[in-house]
């Protein structure tokens, strides 16, 4: 057996790899006139989120309050904002928590949605902040998915 050890270890990188590989998933999210379906989904870190129908809608995780700006999004996590019309999928969420997003065209009837990577880690922090109106039922939405 010369080529024994060298094999078995290419075979232990390539199944490394093609495990890693199969375990990231895409999760698609439809817009379907002024609401997403599912509202709320829950994956894992490195996953994916896709939007589809997105004609018209916007995937936004950016708030505007009066106090500006802001994200309900965890720490060290990075926000989006999907072009106009655009099927837009996220980079592989890595950092565990609860994203908050909207569409800012129909905002007005309360079209956002949740992601969940992971544990929630953040989800008090969101509830701490007093979110009103539409961000409010996104904020127990997500807190109904985590019971
Ligand atoms: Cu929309």
């Amino acid at each position: 057996m010369k080529y024994g050890k060298s094999l078995i270890g290419a075979f232990f990188a390539a199944s490394a790899l093609l495990s890693t590989a199969a375990m990231a998933a895409d999760h698609v999210v439809k817009a379907q006139v002024t609401a997403f379906n599912p509202i709320v989904i829950k994956i894992a870190p490195g996953d994916t989120v896709s939007w589809e129908g997105m004609s018209g809608h916007i995937s936004n995780t950016k708030f505007t309050d009066n106090s500006g700006e802001h994200e309900y999004i965890p720490d060290g996590a990075t926000g989006w904002v999907s072009a106009m019309g655009d099927d837009y999928t996220t980079k592989p969420l890595t950092v565990e928590g609860v994203y908050l997003y909207k569409c800012d065209p129909h905002w007005g009837a309360g079209m956002g949605g949740v992601i969940i990577v992971g544990e929630p880690t953040n989800l008090e922090a969101i509830g701490a902040t007093k979110p009103k109106g539409a961000t409010k039922r996104l904020y127990k939405k997500a807190v109904k998915a985590t019971k």
